[in-house]
């Protein structure tokens, strides 16, 4: 059961798409634009969680640290959502859902998350949901090809990621299009506002332009 929204809550918009998408980046750009609140993803948390880097942990041992890691995922994203904000409009970079669809569906369909474990992440999101205000007004979907993004991976080097296979992105790819595009994965509970995320982040101002026009101006 989705709660109504409250007339007073701000506009929620969860920005999503594969790793390496472009998420901080469109985030930066609609930050500048001002009257809104950005909820960048809890990243640093994940690596530093009293001291652990579960982050690296889960890279390392997905078997042994993916549970850990979701675990705390759900809970710095439940953490984001429910952030109190003054602004019409309040961003959000990722969300439970994707977390639920796309990360745990993907480590259950390779069955490196345990399936009681995937129990229990499952019961705490169902949970989450019917009790918690986490509900979405729209998401914005930076669609890639997967070659872009692993291309954009390699480039920016991140530690922990050096030993993602491009395998793991194309898969995480075709579960983003299952869900979000095709809409035919779990529910979407919220419309989707595309955005061809292909192109070379420094020349996008386009296809942000069309985000503001269409969603943001019609809205204030
Ligand atoms: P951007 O700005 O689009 O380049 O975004 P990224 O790539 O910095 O952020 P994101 O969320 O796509 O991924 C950051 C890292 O965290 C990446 O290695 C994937 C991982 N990650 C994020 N959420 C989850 C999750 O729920 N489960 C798992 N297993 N990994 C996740």
């Amino acid at each position: 059961m989705r709660r109504a929204p409250s007339l007073d809550r701000p506009c929620t918009i969860a920005v999503e798409g594969n790793i390496g998408s472009g998420k901080s980046t469109f985030l930066r750009h609609i930050e500048k634009l001002g009257n809104v609140t950005v909820f960048s993803e809890p990243l640093e948390k994940w690596r530093n969680c009293q001291g652990h880097n579960l982050l690296d942990l889960l890279y390392q041992d997905p078997q042994r640290y993916s549970f850990t890691f979701q675990s705390y995922v759900q809970l710095t994203l439940l953490q984001a959502h429910t952030q109190k904000c003054s602004t019409k409009f309040r961003f959000l970079e990722r969300s439970i859902f994707s977390a639920r669809y796309c990360f745990v569906e993907k480590l259950r369909r390779d069955g490196i998350m345990a399936s009681p474990e995937y129990s229990v992440i499952d019961e705490w999101f169902k949970w989450i949901k019917q009790e918690q205000a986490v509900g979405v007004d729209l998401f914005v979907y930076l669609r890639t090809d997967p070659e872009v993004v692993y291309e954009r991976i390699l480039k920016r080097d991140r530690a922990e990621e050096r030993k993602v296979p491009f395998e793991y992105i194309k898969s995480l790819h075709e579960i983003h299009e299952d869900w979000l595009y095709h809409k035919r994965l779990y529910e979407c509970p919220a419309p989707v506002f595309t955005i061809d995320a292909n192109v070379d982040l420094g020349m996008i101002g386009d296809e942000y332009g069309r985000f503001e026009d269409q969603v943001l101006k019609k809205r204030v």
